[in-house]
C-alpha cells in the first residue's frame, strides 16, 4: 500500500531539516519504506480537506490505506510498530524505546521550542533579555539530564530506536543556539544520528523540495495563495520581508501615521520556526504587504516609501514620528525607522523645484537639498530665489 506523508510546499527553514516532516522521513528511510511526499502551502494546510487529516492544520500527516494519522509521534511509532528496525523486539526494552519517543516529544521538545519563539517573537520586548536567560537555563537543565543519562553510550538505551531518532530530531533545533555545544556527548549524539544513511536519505529528500523551489518559492507560495483567496482586493502588492515578528505592529504604526490608510487583514501561521504572518494594507491608497517570516532577509535602502506631503508641516510630522523611538535621519529627505524600513518624506513643493524646468532653479534646489537631512523647504527657496 502507498505511504502518502505531507511536507512544506516551502519550508521556512530553507531545507534545515528543522520541518517536522524530516523525522517521518528519517524513520520510513530506516525501515526502507517508499512513501510519496504531498506538499503543501501554507493556507492549503488550513483548508477542509486538509483538516480533515490534521485537525491542527499542519504538517507532517501520514496516510496509508484507509488510515491517515497526524503527531509525529504517533506516525514514528505507527511506522516502528509496523516494520523492523526502530524498536527492540525484547518487551522491555521496546516499552523503554517508547518512553524515549514520549520524552523527546512531551518534555523536551517544548522548552526548545518555547525558547526558538521567544527569540523569533519576543526580542524587542524590555523584558526579553530576561526571560531569554530563563528560557536558556530550563532548556540546559533538561541537556545537562539527558546528557548524564546517555554518558559515554552510543543512543539511549542499547541499540539505536525511534526514541533516539525523536530526541535527536529534537536537538538538532538547538545547533545554531551554542547550548548544544555546551554537552559534548550530546552534540556527538545528534552528529551520530545524522550521520545515518537513512538520516542523510531523509534530509536530502527534504532539501531537494527547497533546491528545487528556491527561496524566491517561499515568498511566492505565501503570495499566490493570497492572490487566489476571495478577499483580496488588489493583486499588485510591494511586499517588505520583516524578520522579527513586528510586521502586523509596523503596519499598524504605518496606517495610523498616513491619512487614507488602513490595515486590511492579518494572516498569522507557524512557520515551524515559530510565529510568522502576512499582513495587507494601504499607505495613503497604495497596496502594500509585510511578509514577516523569519531571518532570511534583511531590508536594506535599496527598497524604500517614497511620501510626497503637501506642505514642510506635513512632512515634519510624519518625519518625527517615523525617526522616533529608534528611528534614524539619513540625508536628502530619506531615514530609516523604527523596523528598519526606509523611506524618503518631502513637501511636494521640492518635486516642484528639482524638476522645475529652469536649469537653474533644479541645480540650485538640488544642491541645497543634498546639504539637508530632513527637508527644509524654506532653505530650498531660499537658495532657488539667489539664483533667480
Ligand atoms: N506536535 C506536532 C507539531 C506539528 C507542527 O508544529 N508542524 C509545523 C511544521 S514543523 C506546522 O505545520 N506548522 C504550521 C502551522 O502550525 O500552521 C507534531 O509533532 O506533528
Amino acid at each position: 500500500m502507498t505511504i502518502t506523508i505531507t511536507a512544506f510546499e516551502a519550508s521556512p527553514d530553507r531545507g534545515q531539516g528543522l520541518a517536522r516532516d524530516t523525522r517521518v522521513r528519517w524513520a520510513l528511510e530506516e525501515v526502507g519504506q517508499p512513501y510519496e511526499v504531498r506538499l503543501l502551502s501554507f493556507l492549503a494546510m488550513k483548508e477542509p480537506a486538509h483538516l480533515a487529516l490534521h485537525p491542527f492544520g499542519q504538517i507532517p500527516t501520514y496516510e496509508e490505506g484507509d488510515l491517515g494519522l497526524f503527531e509525529t509521534g504517533a506516525i514514528v511509532f505507527h511506522i516502528a510498530e509496523r516494520h523492523a528496525g526502530l524498536l527492540p523486539s525484547n518487551a522491555n526494552a521496546r516499552a523503554r524505546a517508547i518512553a524515549w519517543m514520549f520524552a523527546a516529544v512531551n518534555t523536551v521538545e517544548p522548552p526548545i521550542l518555547e525558547l526558538a519563539t521567544a527569540k523569533l517573537v519576543e526580542s524587542d520586548k524590555p523584558w526579553s533579555e530576561e526571560r531569554l536567560l530563563l528560557l536558556h537555563e530550563r532548556v540546559r537543565n533538561r541537556l545537562k539530564q539527558i546528557s548524564v543519562r546517555l554518558g559515554g553510550a552510543d543512543w539511549l538505551d542499547g541499540a539505536f530506536s525511534a526514541g533516539d531518532l525523536m530526541m535527536v530530531h529534537v536537538l538538532q533545533r538547538l545547533k545554531p543556539s551554542g547550548i548544544l555545544g555546551e554537552f559534548s556527548n550530546l552534540s556527538a549524539y545528534v552528529a551520530r544520528g545524522e550521520a545515518r544513511p537513512a538520516y542523510k536519505r531523509a534530509f536530502a529528500g527534504q532539501l531537494a523540495v527547497f533546491t528545487n523551489k528556491n527561496a524566491e518559492s517561499v515568498r511566492s507560495a505565501v503570495h499566490e495563495q493570497i492572490i487566489r483567496s476571495n478577499t483580496m482586493t488588489n493583486s499588485i502588492r510591494t511586499c517588505l520581508w520583516f524578520k522579527d515578528g513586528r510586521g502586523p505592529e509596523a503596519a499598524a504604526f504605518y496606517c495610523a501615521l498616513i491619512p487614507g490608510s488602513r490595515v486590511e487583514r492579518i494572516f498569522r501561521f507557524d512557520n515551524g520556526m515559530g510565529a510568522a504572518s502576512v499582513t495587507d494594507f494601504t499607505l495613503g491608497g497604495a497596496p502594500y504587504q509585510i511578509l514577516d517570516a523569519g531571518p532570511h532577509f534583511d531590508l536594506t535602502e535599496a527598497v524604500s516609501i517614497s511620501v510626497e506631503t503637501d506642505d514642510q508641516a506635513e512632512s515634519d510630522r510624519i518625519w518625527y514620528a517615523l525617526t522616533a523611538d529608534g528611528g534614524k535621519e539619513s540625508a536628502c529627505g530619506w531615514l530609516k525607522d523604527r523596523y528598519g524600513v526606509s523611506w524618503q518624506v518631502y513637501p511636494k513643493r521640492l518635486t516642484e523645484l528639482t524638476m522645475h524646468s529652469n536649469e537653474a532653479v533644479s541645480k540650485a534646489a538640488m544642491a541645497e537639498m543634498m546639504k539637508q537631512k530632513k527637508i527644509d523647504i524654506a532653505a530650498i527657496e531660499a537658495a532657488v530665489k539667489a539664483v533667480t
